[in-house]
């Protein structure tokens, strides 16, 4: 029996990207079940199949795997190379997934992930300075560590995956990463990613209040949806 992983829309849904870019990135099976925004708030409608109302969430067999750290952990138990081998860049790996977990939040607040759309930012409020700075720094110091491309070292781990939403961010918005660019760029490239951002340009779902907080960011210079 395979997995099957409930996300929402591509072009939104950064904690859905997570585990679904980790999952095709390490070639893991799993059914691929859309759950798109149908309003602001969808906790009625996703309490269906979430015991939180949100996503994503990881089916297996009859089992209710929830929460994006809690799914790579869950599959961190089934799978190898979830996690980097070695064991600095494991430690290293570690701390900057529960680190993006439970942090950034400046960032997730006023950097919505709008996967399509290209922003020239209002000029940065000061924790979301220190939010970019941190960011630049933990890239910069991955990549000097463990050699790249990847942050942990030559393979995509779930630090890359946690992560990854950041990716598009940063390239929506123009965030100054140094030469954390690098990254960003490699891992924009990954052909899972690809896939990604061309199902989330090919979508004709818009919810309006990401598109809000899109827009108060700054001016919208580009939209490259065409669905
Ligand atoms: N801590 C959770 C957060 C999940 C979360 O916030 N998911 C959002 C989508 S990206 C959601 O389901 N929101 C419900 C809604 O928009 O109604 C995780 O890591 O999975």
């Amino acid at each position: 029996m395979t997995y099957t992983l409930i996300t929402a829309n591509r072009n939104y849904s950064s904690w859905s990207l997570r585990p679904w870019v980790l999952m095709k990135a390490l070639g893991l099976d799993f059914t691929d079940r859309i759950e798109p925004f149908a309003a602001a708030v969808n906790y009625e409608a996703f309490r269906a199949f979430s015991p939180t109302g949100q996503v994503p969430v990881l089916l297996d067999g009859n089992r209710t795997v929830y929460d994006s750290l809690g799914i790579a952990l869950y599959l961190a138990d089934r799978h190898e190379d979830i996690w980097p081998k070695d064991e600095a860049a494991r430690a290293f790996a570690m701390c900057g997934v529960t680190e993006m977990h439970g942090g950034f939040s400046a960032l997730r607040g006023q950097c919505p992930m709008n996967v399509g759309v290209r922003v020239q930012m209002k000029p940065h409020p000061v924790d979301l300075a220190k939010d970019v700075a941190r960011l630049r720094e933990l890239f910069e110091e991955g990549l000097e560590r463990f050699s790249g491309p990847y942050l942990a070292g030559p393979d995509f781990t779930a630090l890359d995956a946690f992560f990854a939403p950041v990716a598009y961010r940063i390239r929506t918005y123009g965030l100054d990463v140094g030469n954390g660019q690098a990254w960003v760029d490699h891992v924009l490239a990954h052909p899972a990613m690809q896939q990604w951002e061309s199902e989330a340009l090919a979508e004709s779902w818009r919810e309006e209040s990401h598109e809000t907080e899109t827009g108060e960011t700054g001016v919208i210079t580009a939209d490259y949806r065409s669905g």
